[in-house]
């Protein structure tokens, strides 16, 4: 996908004495993200508020996630949501499929029927909203990405594909590249306690996505230990003890 170059890292500039948070892949879960943002996290209007991408497919209201994201930014919030593979790949949908085959594939299975109009085309809001998003998010003390970075590649922060697909292995990723600068990511859906004690242990690489729509029995995962959305305050994770 081209995009203009500002669009795909911005530098972001910490603003004092305000608090930082950041939460991962929302997957269509409206209600969750609105009782999260509005009765946990609580923000100010000059607290920051990181989004990791993944608002829509899989959840009951992927079109009320990025109203709601819309909503805040129009209320004078400040909201910095970053691209995931899901709004990539809508996107290139669009691009690929004629009318009918993109509005069948959105409502059956992808089924995110909230996302179309009454003409069954994707409303411009959300394909405005999602070409919008930046790829990642530098600050002095942390990157902010979907996936994370590809440090294999000759030049890991241009590569785009990697940032929103990349699978981490916290175990082994080489973080020499980070300047001891934190990375905090979603994508890969970690199971409860896994985050916790990477929280807790202030790990220079945190995920954050503990799988907000896996609520029932799954073929691969133990839902029991999915289903939260988490948010993580930055400011603490990033303190180095
Ligand atoms: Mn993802």
């Amino acid at each position: 996908m081209k995009m203009p170059d500002k669009l795909k890292q911005k530098y972001i500039k910490q603003k004092p004495n305000t608090w930082r948070y950041v939460i991962a892949d929302i997957h269509g879960c409206a209600k969750t993200v609105k009782k999260l943002v509005e009765e946990v996290v609580v923000p100010s209007k000059s607290d920051q508020l990181f989004l990791l991408g993944d608002y829509i497919d899989r959840g009951p209201a992927s079109g009320e996630v990025i109203d709601y994201i819309l909503y805040l930014i129009e209320q004078g919030y400040a909201v910095y949501p970053l691209h995931g593979n899901h709004e990539e790949n809508m996107l290139d949908d669009i691009k690929e499929y004629g009318k009918e085959s993109l509005e069948m594939m959105v409502r059956k299975i992808t089924k995110c029927p909230d996302l179309l109009d009454e003409c069954g085309s994707l409303k411009e809001r959300y394909v405005n909203f999602m070409q919008s998003l930046p790829y990642y998010y530098e600050m002095d003390d942390c990157f902010l990405v979907h996936a994370g970075f590809d440090f294999k590649k000759p030049e890991p922060f241009q590569d785009y594909s990697a940032m929103i697909q990349f699978y981490i292995d916290n175990e082994s990723y080489d973080t020499s590249v980070l300047n001891e600068k934190r990375m905090i990511h979603g994508h890969r859906i970690t199971e409860i306690d896994y985050i916790e004690k990477l929280v807790n242990e202030k790990s220079q690489i945190i995920s954050l996505d503990n799988g907000c729509a896996y609520r029932k029995k799954h073929k691969i995962y133990d839902y029991t230990k999915l289903g939260n959305l988490c948010c993580l305050e930055l400011n603490s994770a990033c303190t180095k003890s």
